[in-house]
């Protein structure tokens, strides 16, 4: 069997726990860690999350770089040769943790949790009305890999969900609307908003104070793939305005979020600090080592 050279470069990934992983199921690779050198002269794939080194575009003998996450943008000043392709996981655990997320958030907002909270606060006994999962509206923003696994999962429970995507989609079960021209008549049907849209040029700041006012009054908003995308300021100002009945946040435009910054202490705002899905090694290699032989 061929021998198949990995270089790892991340300033925020373990190298031993990737390194164990791989050499547990498959013993002909060769892992390096871009930060201690030594590096070979030849490589198959490159493996990185917040890399040190931006240009690998000299790198010799390279047939694709992989992402070790779903998202690629903070990748976008990386160098590669023209022929070599930037792919990023397609799952690696991340789906079922995303669908969990999205599962707490329905279940906060169907079961009127963020109300207990407040009520507890107050020493309050306030039983509210019991609401059933079809009897409001998920809006799940973002059709990716992960924007799909979480539309179908929320659907297939039986919470009532619609979706609005770059491109049209085709969910069984699920009204799909397209963001140009429809992302008014989305948000305007949309009583929990789940944001899982990418970070690019066309998604900065997309839900901004026009959107989020196409939101029925009390709706709730989670934010689950990138910050930039929803307007902290106008998220702030539509929560104190009692427009958003409560936001779930696990994603900022600036991590990790200050100490200073107001969502921290606010009654209405639940942070986490970007936690929704993270990358799981062993699922993580098992991929790879499928997508590798793609292209050997
Ligand atoms: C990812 C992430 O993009 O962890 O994978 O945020």
């Amino acid at each position: 069997m061929t021998t198949i050279n990995l270089i790892f470069d991340s300033l925020s990934f373990d190298f031993s726990s990737w390194q164990t992983e791989f050499l547990q199921q498959n013993a002909n690779i060769r892992i390096y860690d871009a930060n201690k050198g030594n590096l070979p002269e030849v490589a198959d794939f490159l493996l990185l999350w917040h890399p040190k080194t931006r240009d690998w575009s000299t790198q010799l003998g390279l047939k694709a770089a992989f992402a070790l996450g779903a998202g690629l943008d903070h990748l976008t000043d990386l160098t590669l040769a023209d022929d070599v392709p930037l792919l990023r996981l397609h799952d690696a655990g991340m789906k079922t943790a995303m669908c969990e997320y999205a599962q707490y958030a329905a279940l906060r907002y169907q079961r009127h949790f963020d109300a207990y909270e407040q009520t507890q606060r107050q020493a309050s006994w306030k039983p509210l009305d019991y609401r059933t999962r079809d009897s409001f509206t998920t809006g799940v923003l973002g059709l990716g890999e992960l924007g799909q696994a979480v539309a179908n999962h929320l659907s297939d429970n039986g919470y009532k969900v619609i979706a609005c995507s770059r491109s049209r989609k085709t969910l069984k079960g699920i009204s799909c609307y397209t963001i140009k021209p429809e992302l008014d008549e989305f948000l305007q049907k949309t009583d929990l908003l789940i944001n899982l849209l990418p970070k690019n040029h066309h998604t900065l700041n997309m839900i901004n104070q026009a959107a989020l006012a196409e939101l029925p009054p009390q709706a709730a908003v989670v934010s689950m793939s990138r910050g930039g995308i929803i307007n902290e300021e106008a998220l702030l100002q539509a929560v104190d305005q009692n427009h958003i009945q409560w936001a779930l946040l696990d994603v900022f435009d600036n991590e990790p979020l200050l100490a200073k910054h107001p969502f921290w202490q606010h009654p209405k705002i639940k942070v986490t600090p970007h936690i929704s899905a993270q990358t799981l090694v062993k699922p993580g290699v098992k991929e790879l080592l499928v997508r590798f032989s793609e292209f050997i």
